[in-house]
């Protein structure tokens, strides 16, 4: 029998929720955070550290694969859990957000976007049934819907019209995707700062019908308080049964904020990005492990810390590593980034089931208020 996707809610607290997400490869406990492995790896990380910092889900990029090292390669290779040698379930974007931030010479039509590539400059094409081809190639756990993301700030007529297609694109994508039991599509909200045009796109989404509905169009310019404000009304336009994505963020108090606003779901760059570049996050905010006043610490990164990071090297040590350039410097801020993130997720997992979600908020804002670690 094929285990069904599914997804259960075990606790709220006031909008926000806790629960699992149910796949054929495992369950996904949420609220969660997707690492990111878009080139088939979490840079730095080995998948079975990434597993042990906490992490039930990872997220690759249909851009990057389909360019490098191809879809259909991957496929002949039994897929990319088999090719990157992570079992547990993956979500993947599904390239036009990446298209518009990385590829040159992009060209927008209602039957798709056509551009060359960053790696070699080679013309290539992505539709809505090519990018449920690639993902479905690929063996997604997670489909995502092609859509369009406009960067913000831009004027209403422009996130209407854009709204309005990416609407056009999830119907596509929804047909194009049909029946696979066990995997899952996401629908894409989009609809920047303007309050009618989100309730105008959950609506469209909601007719279609997804197994999953995420905010797209968020943290692309607009900053946190006017984020807040869109989630502030947003995620209650969506069915409550059904898991909410916030795509591409963020900072740990991004996350906070948005799982006290009802979102289940996220992904970002920055602690693997921010760990391969010297910064750690941590309890009390972010440390810079390159300023000087490291090289004589023989203290750890963060004494609360059970991470490699944290439990076996002194600041002075990842201090010297980073500054003489070796890879483990970004091996272990990795870890520990992710291992923080990880953490932080369980932390707000076991607050919404107590019921003390805005005393666990409180907590967090407060400890790196008081900062310096
Ligand atoms: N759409 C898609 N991927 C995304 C976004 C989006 O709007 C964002 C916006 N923060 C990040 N990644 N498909
Ligand atoms: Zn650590």
């Amino acid at each position: 029998m094929t285990r069904r996707f599914g997804f259960s809610i075990h606790a709220t607290d006031g909008r926000a929720r806790t629960g699992a997400i149910e796949t054929p490869r495992g369950e996904i406990r949420t609220p969660a955070f997707m690492p990111v492995g878009t080139a088939a790896t979490v840079k730095a990380m080995l998948p079975e550290s990434v597993r042990a910092t906490g992490a039930d889900i990872l997220l690759g990029n249909t851009y990057h694969l389909m360019l490098r090292p191809t879809a259909e390669r991957i496929a002949r290779l039994g897929g990319l859990h088999r090719f990157m040698n992570w079992d547990r379930p993956i979500l993947t974007d599904s390239g036009g957000f990446q298209v518009m931030s990385l590829a040159e010479l992009r060209k927008l039509t209602e039957e798709g976007v056509t551009f060359r590539s960053h790696v070699d400059g080679a013309r290539h094409s992505l539709t809505p049934e090519r990018s449920m081809e690639i993902q479905r190639l690929l063996g997604s756990d997670i489909v995502m819907c092609f859509d369009e993301c406009p960067a913000l700030p831009a004027d209403r007529a422009r996130i209407e019209q854009s709204m309005r297609l990416s609407m056009r694109w999830a119907a596509r994508s929804r047909e194009a995707f049909g029946d696979r039991p066990g995997h899952a599509l996401f629908g894409i909200m989009q609809g920047g700062l303007e309050r009618d045009l989100r309730e105008e796109s959950a609506e469209s989404l909601k007719a279609i019908g997804f197994d999953g509905y995420a905010v797209g169009g968020l943290a692309v310019g607009e900053g946190q308080e006017a984020m807040f404000g869109v989630l502030d009304y947003a995620p209650g336009f969506l069915p409550q049964d059904k898991p909410r994505y916030l795509m591409g963020v963020g900072k740990p108090d991004d996350i906070v904020g948005a799982v006290q606003r009802g979102i289940d779901m996220f992904d970002c760059v920055l602690p693997s990005r921010s760990g391969r570049t010297g910064q750690a996050l941590t309890r009390m905010g972010a440390v810079n492990i390159k300023n000087a006043r490291h090289a004589d610490d023989p203290r750890p990164l963060d004494p609360e810390c059970s991470c490699p990071a944290c439990t076996r090297y002194s600041r002075a040590y990842l201090h010297h590593v980073f500054k003489a350039g070796e890879i483990i410097s970004s091996m272990l801020l990795t870890w520990h980034n992710l291992h923080y993130y990880q953490e932080l997720m369980q932390g707000l997992r076991d607050a919404i089931a107590a019921g003390r979600l805005a005393d666990f908020a409180a907590s967090f804002h407060a400890r790196r208020a008081e900062g310096d670690l």
